[in-house]
């Protein structure tokens, strides 16, 4: 089988969809291309993604935004919950599975819409194992596969398995965690693509292939067909991938990787974003081409999605798609029918060093960017913060006149500054400024600045933090930064909220 992507000579952005958005999967039906992603202690969880041109994606909506299909307790660690799905398109439906590792294990939700819509959760109790994985045979049978790597046979409307699971490959030699197996029947193959050496640096992509779906599979001589294992490439942790044909027939990777940045080793920060990667066949296995920053744009139309305006003014009844909550959001906590074109967060008695605070955040997404709101805290306390989990995170918390900044990282927690501020309306602004440079170990990924705005709208900085603690290399788990508001006692009011890129 070959199939050569033509590429045409202006090139993309990557990541395709920047901030933490990882373990990507990815289907098509006719023209439309739509992508699943992992969500851990974020509610709604699995957010859906559309492009007509593999480059440009809109987030259409959350596959699991209802308690009955999400359910992850308050006090669920960080990192938990949703870990990867697998999303595909089958006898005109689509089909999404994943593990909630904090509730419920394996589940199985569909769809006629992908924006949604998406049906109460099928239970998959005989299916153990992460990252399970959905494939149909002719004659109709699906195949689940799971981290391991092994295979059960499924009945995708009840739920049901049919015998023990039975391993199909341990992925290379030597090579550590066989998983995100995705299986697919393509020419006179199945083939079987797996990640393995752990999502860190040692991360990569490797493929066998048989002559059935259960095996025997054959590893190919090329493995891993995609790792910068070893390699100073400013994308690092490659892996967890997913394959797609586009209707010209040629073969695109969907895949996550890091951008580590500041002095060695390199700090990230926005979590392991989603990537593009072409894709031609030699001798009917998968070559991947050059993974880079800049990708080789499809020689098909471009077709840009509609941008997102920097300021949410809260004037709906509904939040976008984008935001975010921390394990549930219930309706009496976070409202904009209260004050209307005001998002009022009501405090549950919990602060940002708790699972259960109440908060509302969207991923960074750029390596450089602002961050304003303008909040009233009336009788109450809150603010805006950048998190990476109950363990670091940095805030700008107002409370009857005074405003604080905090640093949490790790088992430390201290009040940075602390400074009076008139009653009434106040803006608050985190600046993430990225810092370019070479192997200076003394130099984290980025300056977190915080502080105030006058009235006559300048900038009041109040405290500049080094980024690197709030980095995975730093905290561990599996997310990313995101930027919140968030309230820890009574009702805070938010008018509006900006996230303004500086970067590319
Ligand atoms: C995902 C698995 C993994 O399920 O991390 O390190 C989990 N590998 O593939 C969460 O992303």
């Amino acid at each position: 089988m070959s199939s050569r992507p033509e590429t045409g000579t202006t090139t993309i952005n990557n990541p395709v969809i920047p901030g933490f958005h990882p373990d990507p999967s990815i289907c098509r039906v006719g023209e439309d291309y739509y992508l699943a992603c992992s969500s851990f202690e974020y509610f709604p969880g699995v957010p859906l993604f559309h492009s007509r041109d593999l480059v440009h994606w809109t987030q259409i909506g959350n596959a699991l935004d209802r308690p009955g299909q999400l359910r992850l307790p308050p006090d669920s660690r960080s990192s938990g919950g949703i870990y990867a799905p697998t999303l595909r398109h089958h006898e005109g439906r689509f089909w999404l599975i994943v593990t909630n590792v904090s509730a419920d294990g394996n589940l199985l939700v569909t769809a006629t819409d992908p924006a949604g819509p998406w049906s109460d959760p099928v239970l998959l109790p005989g299916v153990h194992g992460i990252d399970p994985d959905l494939a149909w045979d002719e004659d109709g049978t699906c195949w689940c596969t799971v981290a391991g790597v092994s295979q059960v046979r499924l009945d995708p409307y009840t739920g049901e398995t049919f015998g023990p699971a039975r391993k199909l490959w341990s992925g290379m030699p030597g090579a550590k965690a066989p998983e995100a197996p995705h299986l697919y029947r393509i020419g006179d193959y199945w083939y079987l693509l797996i990640a393995e050496g752990g999502t860190e640096r040692c991360h990569g992509v490797s493929i066998a292939r048989a002559r059935t779906p259960d095996g025997p599979f054959e590893p190919c001589p090329d493995n891993p067909i995609l790792t910068h294992r070893g390699t100073d490439h400013p994308i690092q942790n490659t892996g967890h991938a997913d394959l797609v044909q586009a209707p010209d027939g040629s073969w695109w990777m969907v895949l996550l990787g890091v951008r580590p940045g500041g002095g060695t080793p390199g700090w990230h920060v926005l979590g392991r974003e989603t990537f593009l990667a072409p894709v031609t066949w030699v001798e009917d296995w998968p070559v991947v081409g050059e993974l880079s920053l800049e990708a080789p744009v499809p020689p098909w139309p471009l077709q840009p999605g509609p941008i997102t305006p920097v300021r949410d003014e809260f004037d709906s009844n509904e939040l976008a798609p984008h935001w975010v909550s921390l394990r549930h959001r219930p309706a009496e906590d976070c409202t904009t029918k209260e004050r209307p074109g005001w998002l009022t967060l009501r405090a549950r008695g919990a602060s940002l060093d708790d699972t259960d605070v109440t908060f509302v955040g969207r991923r960074q997404q750029h390596q450089s960017c602002r961050v304003r709101t303008l909040l009233d805290v009336g009788e109450g306390r809150g603010g805006l913060a950048v998190r990476l989990d109950e363990q670091h995170h940095y805030d700008i918390e107002v409370a009857s006149g005074e405003v604080q900044v905090r640093a949490r990282i790790g088992p430390l927690s201290t009040v940075v500054v602390s400074r009076p501020v008139p009653p009434g309306p106040v803006v608050l602004r985190i600046e993430v400024i990225a810092v370019e440079t070479l192997n200076d170990a003394r130099t984290g990924p980025d300056t977190v600045s915080i502080g105030v705005e006058e009235p006559d709208g300048s900038f009041a900085e109040l405290a500049s933090l080094d980024g690197k603690y709030l980095s995975t290399e730093v905290a561990g788990g599996f997310t990313g930064r995101v930027f919140g508001m968030f309230a820890s006692t009574g009702s805070v009011h938010f008018d509006w909220f900006d996230y303004e890129p500086l970067d590319r």
